[in-house]
């Protein structure tokens, strides 16, 4: 009775802890971005298991070897098995976290063959985005954010770039954070998994208008995106139906006076 008690308990226990680390760890919504969940899975269950073990040890022998009558408990000194094992678990433990780590970020820099092409340039205080393989542009103002539209389960290969400061282009959904680096283009890939509209920022504090540094990737099926492209290249309206900015005028937002546009674009 006792025992059914105790794992009925356990078993509790154990749905607590799965639903919390479900709601509080997002999937991230690119293939990148799963793995990187995946791992962060795998260190929180490591460190739960950890702590579980080192908790349950300290309260077991705090209580068991606590002083009785006034007198100290047994005391030994060096035992070389013992110190082998607390040495050799966490070197083991460490390691394998390691090579997850490695394994995952090999996996992460790794460039997918086909795709689509996207330059994405940051700028005080904006975001600018040159389709490459069609050479349409877009750049995101104050009251018009910049939507970058993207095809879903197709490699994106990005180009990340800043024209004067740090910036950082972040992306909750995608589990994902890059810095853009005056004089450096940083690559990636992206492959989005699931269509929607995903809200973006700038997350390097670049000056004063630093929280006016949105933007939105709108993931959509290869066909909707297509099919936008060619629009934009005849000039057809900026965002697909269902910007993700309410009452934004779709149109296609010109670069800000003043702002150079990056090399090779035809922003206007
Ligand atoms: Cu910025």
């Amino acid at each position: 009775m006792m025992r059914v008690g105790r794992r009925r308990l356990g078993v509790t226990l154990l749905a607590v802890v799965a639903l919390t680390v479900g709601g509080c760890m997002p999937a991230g919504a690119t293939t990148q971005g799963k793995q990187i969940s995946t791992l962060y899975d795998v260190f929180l269950v490591g460190g739960i298991v950890v702590a579980g073990i080192v908790w349950s040890l300290v309260t077991w022998s705090v209580l068991r070897y606590r002083r009785r009558d006034g007198r100290l408990p047994v005391q030994h000194m060096g035992d070389i098995r013992i110190e082998a094992i607390w040495t050799a678990i966490p070197l083991a433990t460490v390691l394998a976290l390691f090579a997850m780590t490695v394994i995952t970020l090999n996996s992460l820099d790794a460039v997918q063959p086909g795709g689509v092409n996207i330059r994405v340039v940051a700028f005080r205080w904006q975001w600018q985005v040159v389709y490459t393989d069609a050479g349409v542009t877009d750049t995101g103002t104050p009251e018009n954010p910049l939507q970058i539209v993207l095809p879903v389960n197709t490699p994106v290969h990005v180009s990340l770039e800043s024209l004067d400061v740090n910036h950082a282009m972040y992306l909750p959904a995608f589990l994902f954070k890059r810095d853009a680096i005056p004089g450096h283009v940083t690559s990636f890939d992206i492959q989005i998994t699931e269509p929607g509209t995903y809200p973006g920022a700038c997350a390097e504090f670049c000056g004063v208008s630093h929280d006016d540094m949105l933007f939105a990737v709108k993931a959509v099926d290869m066909a909707t995106y297509e099919a936008w492209l060619a629009g934009r290249k005849s000039g057809a309206s900026a965002a697909p139906a269902g910007s993700w900015t309410p009452g934004a005028t779709p149109a296609a937002s010109p670069a800000p006076s003043g702002i150079p546009a990056p090399a090779g674009s035809t922003a206007p």
